[in-house]
């Protein structure tokens, strides 16, 4: 079998990488580098006509979208357990990846998309307000979803993490607060993963030196 990540640092390919890190998948890493422009190449395009990074090529074909990535990609290797199979583990798992990506990050997207990603002609600094607001709403939810446990599922790490976990940092990086202890220990219990360290590692190793 061969995989292949195509992504850029510091982008939601580390979701993809760090999947296939926790797994102890072996996958080659092909760097499209968004200060290039490469993602608009007609060679990525052809990948992913979308421009966006992660992609995933499996030996069946391509891969998109981050969430549904990691979702093959656990689908690979079920004796990992990182994705729980009864059905309401499942529909648990499910909500809270889905949350991730529909409520959680979409006020980081905004921000991102009215600070640099947008052509600077549809760019609308208004709205920075509202994001903030969305984020923090956000997350007051995923902190009571939390609760005590250590992970989003409960005591284990789940697949399910790597989604609020990375879109946290993500959050943090954009310097929006995050007041809830709970959340303050879940990502450092979240960011001590050996396999998050090792994605990263991977990612930036490929960036011109
Ligand atoms: N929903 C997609 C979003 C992918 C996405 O927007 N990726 C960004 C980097 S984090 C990208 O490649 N942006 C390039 C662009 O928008 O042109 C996913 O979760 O994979």
């Amino acid at each position: 079998m061969s995989l292949t990540v195509f992504g850029f640092p510091n982008t939601r390919s580390l979701r993809a990488v760090w999947m296939l890190e926790e797994l102890g998948l072996p996958y080659e890493y092909a760097l499209i580098n968004m200060q290039k422009g490469e993602s608009q190449s007609p060679a990525f395009l052809a990948i992913n006509p979308a421009g966006k990074v992660p992609a995933l090529k499996t030996h069946e074909g391509v891969l998109v979208e981050s969430l549904a990535i990691v979702n093959y990609l656990g689908g690979l290797c079920p004796d990992a357990r990182l994705i729980p199979t009864t059905a309401y583990a499942r529909g648990l798992y499910d909500q809270w990846t889905v949350f991730a990506i529909a409520e959680l990050e979409q006020p980081l997207w905004t921000i991102a998309k009215n600070k640099f990603a947008l052509p600077k002609d549809q760019r609308c600094s208004e709205i920075f307000p509202t994001a903030q607001w969305e984020f923090q709403k956000a997350l007051r939810l995923l902190s009571q979803g939390l609760g005590d446990q250590n992970y989003i599922l409960g005591d284990t790490f789940t697949a399910a993490d790597i989604l609020p976990g990375h879109t946290l940092f993500w959050g943090t990086a954009f310097n929006q607060p995050i007041k809830q202890d709970n959340l303050k220990h879940y990502l450092s219990r979240v960011g001590a993963r050996p396999a998050l360290a090792a994605a990263r590692s991977r990612e930036k190793a490929a960036m011109p030196q």
